[in-house]
């Protein structure tokens, strides 16, 4: 027995673009069947050939990320990445190249967990692909790896956990409006008006989708002094092995402003301390749509995003105005950060890239049935896209059911017309994956007609449904 049964790496493959195709150069272990090893270099090349950077050839630092991919006729999951080789002769002058990592699919958990390790040794692994002169120094790096990873999966004591748990909080003084945001990204208006200060902490689970791999926990923590102290006290219980954190802001609250950032910077210290840098969603909330113009409200704002600025500079932030009053703003918020957690996000991007490139979209937006925000693309020029989305996205979705309940829909496109000029389009369509409803907003600068979009979405709808089974 040479150990591979226990071995959670069951396989290690480089494969690249070449004259004959996706080809999978080196592999571990030997004896990996052929068809296996081929299917393998095929999926992982084909997903980075739609990359329009590539095609482009342009900048071969544009591409490299990560995906994890379902094989399931191999009963495998795999972690990619996708780089270039620069190579003057190669059409695109550069050679396509992944590097897969595969698990058993009953292990995916291993890969989440785990993220940050693997792809650290991964990257490394593929930088000395990318300057590496011959095959057997390839093979040299490939044996580097395969080693490597090995050496880390024997050290992991409990490296088979079951499920992927994620831990998002929500945190802020009282009345900043946490809890109220929790039940308004859900519709759940009736609750707002009943809700008291939270005490203590309340969990709740979020789900993207009916299946998923993750278990996603939601902890509202209650703002008042009395719970703020306690949790600061025993923040490493509160902030220990947390994936996601959103900060909340009253912007109207003028009083407290120095108040709110003395949590603020409280909590990033404990967080350092106990070395969590998880990525972080600022919500300068009741950010309400008639005060968006009050002369107190920008100068609130001015101080809070400089000192914001100034305290947060070891961690991946974004800030976002949000109020209940504009459901959109909670929903980008709250995608936001979600898709944050996705270790395909990257993946997805390059999808509705690729899609959009294809189809002469200016901008294409993933929705699912709850209307959370999969994923987004929108090409630098069309800087109105996005206004023009969160307009009407939210009433694409509405008119869509409504339609759909009165059975006046014959396909599933609807093509709005005549909001602006003859040429520009807004096209909104429903795609069936498996049991998921996904939702696929276009915006055209310049309509040519359905029939491209058509075309595409068979090829989109499949990549999305693979990867959609390992989006979180
Ligand atoms: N104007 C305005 N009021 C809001 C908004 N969001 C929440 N509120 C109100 O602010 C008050 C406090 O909201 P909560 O959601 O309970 O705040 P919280 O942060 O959960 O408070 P704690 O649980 O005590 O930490 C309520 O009266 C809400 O109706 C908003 O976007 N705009
Ligand atoms: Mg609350």
């Amino acid at each position: 027995m040479s150990g591979i049964e226990k071995q959670i790496i069951k396989s290690v493959i480089l494969s690249l673009f070449d004259e004959d195709g996706p080809t999978p150069k080196i592999y571990w272990p030997q004896d990996i069947e052929e068809s296996a090893r081929l299917l393998i270099a095929m999926k992982t090349i084909s997903l980075l050939m739609g990359d329009a950077v590539y095609q482009n050839g342009t900048e071969i630092d544009g591409v490299n990320y990560f995906g994890i991919l379902p094989f399931p006729d191999l009963k495998m999951n795999g972690l990619t990445y996708f780089f270039l080789i620069s190579d003057p002769k190669a059409r695109g002058n550069a050679t396509a190249a992944t590097i897969t990592v595969l698990i058993d699919e009953n292990n995916r958990v291993f890969f989440y967990e785990n993220m940050k390790y693997l792809r650290m040794i991964i990257d490394k692994a593929a930088s000395r692909v990318q300057t590496s002169k011959s095959f057997d120094e390839n093979k040299q790096i490939m044996e580097d790896l395969r080693q490597e990873l090995f050496e880390f999966t024997n050290e992991l004591k409990d490296p088979l956990s079951i499920k992927r748990q994620l831990k998002i909080l929500f945190v802020g003084l009282d009345r900043a409006g946490k809890t109220s945001f929790l039940h308004g990204v859900k519709k759940r208006y009736s609750e707002i008006i009943k809700i008291l200060p939270t005490k203590g902490v309340v969990r709740t689970e979020e789900k993207l989708f009916e299946e998923q791999n993750s278990q996603i926990s939601i902890w509202d923590l209650g703002g008042q002094q009395k719970y703020r102290e306690k949790f600061l006290e025993q923040g490493k219980i509160y902030l220990y092995n947390v994936d996601l954190l959103f900060y909340f802001i009253d912007i109207q609250d003028s009083k407290r402003i120095k108040e709110v950032i003395d949590l603020f910077k409280k909590i990033l210290n404990s967080l350092k301390e106990l070395d969590e840098f998880p990525p972080i969603v600022i919500c300068v909330n009741k950010f309400d749509p008639d005060l968006k113009k009050s002369k107190e409200i920008r100068k609130n704002l001015k101080i809070l995003e400089e000192e914001i600025i100034k305290c947060s500079s070891d961690f991946f932030f974004k800030i976002f105005h949000t109020s209940v009053f504009d459901h959109w703003s909670l929903i980008s918020a709250y995608s936001y950060g979600l898709s944050q957690l996705s270790p395909n996000r990257e993946l997805f991007e390059n999808q509705l890239k690729f899609l959009a490139n294809k189809t002469k979209s200016d901008a294409l937006l993933l929705l699912n049935d709850n209307g959370i925000i999969l994923s987004n693309y929108s090409n630098e020029k069309s800087k109105i896209s996005e206004k023009v989305f969160e307009i009407s996205a939210p009433h694409f979705q509405t008119l869509y059911k409504t339609f759909k309940e009165f059975k006046l829909l014959k396909q599933d496109f609807i093509v709005s017309s005549g909001i602006t000029d003859e040429e520009r389009k807004i096209i909104f369509k429903k795609i069936d994956i498996d049991k998921h409803n996904l939702y696929l907003l276009l915006f055209m600068e310049k309509f040519e007609g359905i029939e491209k979009i058509e075309k595409q979405l068979p090829k989109f709808t499949k990549n999305v449904k693979e990867l959609i089974q390992t989006y979180i």
